[in-house]
């Protein structure tokens, strides 16, 4: 088994203990495609990470491969019809994150509806001088209306917690109804172009697909309220960057929380980090010692059983 980054230790160990033998790239930086191409020639199994392009070519180049087993929830790096067609089997790690990330969104509303970030840097810059009473404003959370984009794990997570803590509407737009949120949430759905007018605040949680590339852009911040807050902690290909920099800017959204960027890295010289309604995040969602830990053990034991049974735990189809 190729390990494609340094995973958490908990991986090693339980392939190990099943009797595999493992190879890790210990350098912790991701490995070019070609280079990954011909280590894969060498072996039977690769525990991936969205950095890893596993697109049409890699699978046809590497069609020897059993199972790739993905340390992640989303997929989008890999082409599974591709691997279908190869007859490579693919797992990934659904659930480990789901508090984590909805955290990271949660956070990331209050960080932006208070500028915290740009409140954090005017004390840098040695601008906190005396009290004024009109400045710094941000504005409040009780009551307002959350419309989650992608009501699935971790949307309905970050719902509820916006519900418990300031009593948030819920509104949502999915491909199919959610029933057990709509009762346990009385989250309520809406067609997207309701989403977008209706919500004070907006959390991205789908998956990225076809379907969902760049579903935000200037046409959909145009026609959100000025008052509102975008979130995105699902990829950064769902929004695209320079609608958003334009509405920011031109004041058809009022601020922005991102933990996903397109591309990753974001570079330092991005005008969003200049702005005073932004908070941006370098992909943290799924960073706890608990998260973590939990997609190592679900994407090792993919590996595990599909060589001792055949089938996959989690499975992607
Ligand atoms: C990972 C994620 O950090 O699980 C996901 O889909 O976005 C994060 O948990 C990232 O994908 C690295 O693989």
């Amino acid at each position: 088994v190729f390990l494609s980054l340094k995973y958490p230790q908990l991986a090693i160990d339980m392939l190990e203990k099943a009797g595999f033998n493992i190879t890790i790239n210990k350098s912790n930086n991701p490995i070019p495609q070609d280079e990954l191409i011909n280590i894969c020639k060498e072996h039977d199994a690769l525990l991936s990470t969205g950095s890893n392009k596993i697109d049409a070519y890699f699978l046809e180049q590497c069609k020897h491969i059993d199972i790739i087993s993905q340390f992640a929830v989303g997929y989008d790096n890999i082409d599974v019809q591709a691997a279908k067609k190869n007859g490579i089997v693919i797992g990934n790690a659904p659930g480990a994150m789901t508090e984590a990330t909805a955290d990271v969104a949660f956070g990331l509303m209050i960080m932006v509806s208070r500028k915290m970030v740009h409140m954090h840097k005017t004390i840098e810059k040695g601008l906190w001088n005396h009290f004024v009473p009109t400045a710094n404003l941000g504005f409040q959370l009780d009551g307002k209306t959350l419309g989650v984009f992608g009501l699935g794990t971790i949307g309905s997570v970050m719902a509820k917690r916006c519900k418990a803590a300031y009593g948030m509407n819920i509104i949502y737009h999915n491909r199919s109804k959610n029933q057990e949120a709509e009762e346990k949430l009385g989250a309520q759905y809406v067609s997207f172009d309701e989403l977008l007018t209706q919500s004070d605040i907006i959390s991205v949680h789908c998956n990225l697909t076809e379907e969902t590339k760049g579903v935000f852009n200037k046409e959909a911040f145009n026609r959100m309220k000025n008052s509102a807050i975008f979130i995105n902690t699902s990829r950064g290909g769902v929004h695209t960057e320079t609608d958003l920099i334009e509405a920011l800017k031109n004041g058809s959204i009022w601020g922005a929380g991102l933990d996903v960027t397109d591309p990753e890295p974001m570079q330092p010289d991005n005008p969003l980090l200049q702005m005073e309604n932004v908070a941006v995040l370098p992909h943290i969602g799924s960073s706890t010692v608990e998260a973590r830990n939990e997609m190592a053990r679900m994407s090792a034991q993919n590996i595990i059983d599909f060589y001792k049974t055949g089938t996959l735990p989690y499975p992607v189809h």
